[in-house]
């Protein structure tokens, strides 16, 4: 976790996103859901049993949440839509956590806006 806040100091918007070439299949992924928009897909370092990520497959700018704009109401919409049936899907019934990190002071490191979905233990809060 130290790492990826390290990480996120550093971490710039790019023009093709690490994500892009997970939709492309260019580089691995454990894919859980796919649809015309979106793509869902296990964190290759899970904080939680149950961590995923929700992600639109054609970005449309929005590098990050606070990018978006009016236009990106009905993509936003069914990102949130995907991750709560994801998780339903992943069995996460009692309940989950979603997270949008923003920016170097959230410890964003992949500029392709994606929703974490985490769950399948009690969680803590506040968060750090
Ligand atoms: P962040 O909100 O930008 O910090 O989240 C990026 C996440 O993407 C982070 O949890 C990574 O573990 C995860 N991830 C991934 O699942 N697969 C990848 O190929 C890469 C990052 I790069």
């Amino acid at each position: 976790m130290v790492d990826e806040i390290a990480k996120a100091q550093t971490a710039i918007p790019e023009e093709v996103t690490l994500f892009d070439k997970i939709v492309a299949k260019k580089i691995p992924a454990n894919i859980i859901y796919e649809d015309d928009l979106a793509l869902a897909f296990r964190d290759i370092n899970p904080v939680t049993p149950t961590h995923f990520l929700v992600i639109p497959k054609d970005r449309k700018g929005l590098s990050q949440l606070s990018k978006a704009t009016p236009e990106h109401a009905q993509l936003l919409g069914h990102l949130l839509i995907t991750a709560a049936k994801v998780a339903a899907q992943e069995g996460l019934d009692n309940g989950f956590r979603t997270v949008i990190n923003d920016g170097k002071d959230a410890g964003q490191t992949v500029y392709h806006l994606h929703i974490h979905v985490i769950g399948g233990k009690q969680l803590s809060w506040p968060p750090g």
